[in-house]
């Protein structure tokens, strides 16, 4: 209800939005709980396996919390974890039922880094359900980090993937609602869609991690956000720690978020300020900040994390020392 009441605001305050109430039914902010788990009350725990996932995804950090626990390693609870929210028909922002770009057509973003820093992606894929085990055919079975549009989706058949139309009643329902104005303003985007970054590590104290999306809504044909970009969307080095991010990506890109926050916690900072550092970079670069949103999580090497953002009611979900919980993220525009 809160974000709900944050976009009304916003809208009233002139910042567009341009995706209907429907594409926030998947992360709908009355579960987020003000409390913190474990590790965040006392940031010197150290504490894993664990699980950190952008936005309200419990079913989904359950699924990798589920791997973790089993003894599988981070890199297949990224996978599978994600995977949950890809198949999600109701979720608006993330595989099956994303909102399409202007020309109606769904096309998804998504890439996985593994231990060993190795990195696989895909961008504007079409017809496939899963980019994310996608990007990790492309990171495993390839010689190429990169695979796009028709290549990815040619990629996937031939790997067995089964093709299927993305685009739900509902999505198509709202990009035709859509179309009667045709108002696109990416840059005042605060925040319709809910990308699913997220971070694990493993028994072994092995890091991975994973970012799936269908990107901004009706974006212009051929848009790729930071999402599928190793350092801006995703980054992981298994010696130092890992981020991820969610919002406006071509703020992201401009500034390399996710690899700037492993740098600075190589560099001494904790998670917590390492996230704030690359908002600030941010704010700095972009006095128009007041009308878009960036989120970030990250984590160390022991399962610390840290979560910023610019605007009120990013959420995150932490599944550590048996708890899975929702938590509002700090953030910078309190005035
Ligand atoms: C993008 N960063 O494509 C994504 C969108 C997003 O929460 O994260 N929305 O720019």
């Amino acid at each position: 209800m809160k974000r709900r009441k944050f976009i009304q605001n916003a809208s009233l305050t002139g910042i567009g939005v341009v995706a209907g109430a429907s594409a926030l039914a998947c992360n709908d902010s009355k579960n987020i709980a003000p409390e913190s788990a474990a590790t965040i009350e006392n940031p010197s725990v150290t504490s894993f396996p664990m699980v950190i996932a952008t936005w309200d995804v419990k079913n989904s950090t359950a699924k990798a919390w589920e791997v973790l626990q089993n003894g599988g390693s981070a890199l297949e609870a990224i996978e599978q974890g994600c995977m949950v929210e890809e198949a999600n028909a109701l979720g608006q922002s993330v595989g099956i039922g994303g909102l399409p770009d202007r020309d109606g057509n769904v096309t998804l973003d998504a890439c996985i880094m593994n231990k060993e820093g190795d990195y696989g992606a895909v961008v504007c894929m079409q017809n496939i359900k899963h980019p994310i085990s996608v990007a990790r055919k492309v990171m495993e079975d390839t010689p190429h980090v990169i695979l796009a549009g028709k290549g990815a989706e040619q990629f996937a058949l031939s790997k067995g993937f089964k093709r299927e139309n993305l685009l739900t009643e509902a999505s198509k329902k709202a990009w035709e609602e859509w179309k009667k104005t045709s108002e696109y303003k990416p840059i005042i985007n605060i925040e319709n869609h809910d990308t699913i970054g997220m971070l694990a590590i493993d028994k072994n104290g092995d890091i991975s991690g994973g970012c799936t999306t269908s990107g901004l809504a009706y974006k212009m044909a051929g848009r790729v956000g930071d999402s599928p970009i190793i350092g801006s969307g995703l980054f992981i080095d298994n010696q130092i720690g890992g981020a991820t991010a969610t919002g406006l990506g071509e703020e992201v890109l401009k500034t390399v978020g996710s690899f700037l926050i492993v740098e600075l916690m190589r560099q001494g900072r904790t998670p917590q300020e390492a996230c704030e550092e690359a908002i600030g970079r941010i704010i700095k670069k972009s006095p128009d900040f007041k009308d878009f949103q960036v989120g970030y999580i990250a984590v160390n090497k022991k399962g610390q994390v840290g979560a910023y953002c610019i605007h009120e009611y990013f959420s995150y979900t932490v599944f550590q020392e048996e708890k899975n919980t929702t938590i509002k993220s700090d953030f910078y525009n309190k005035a």
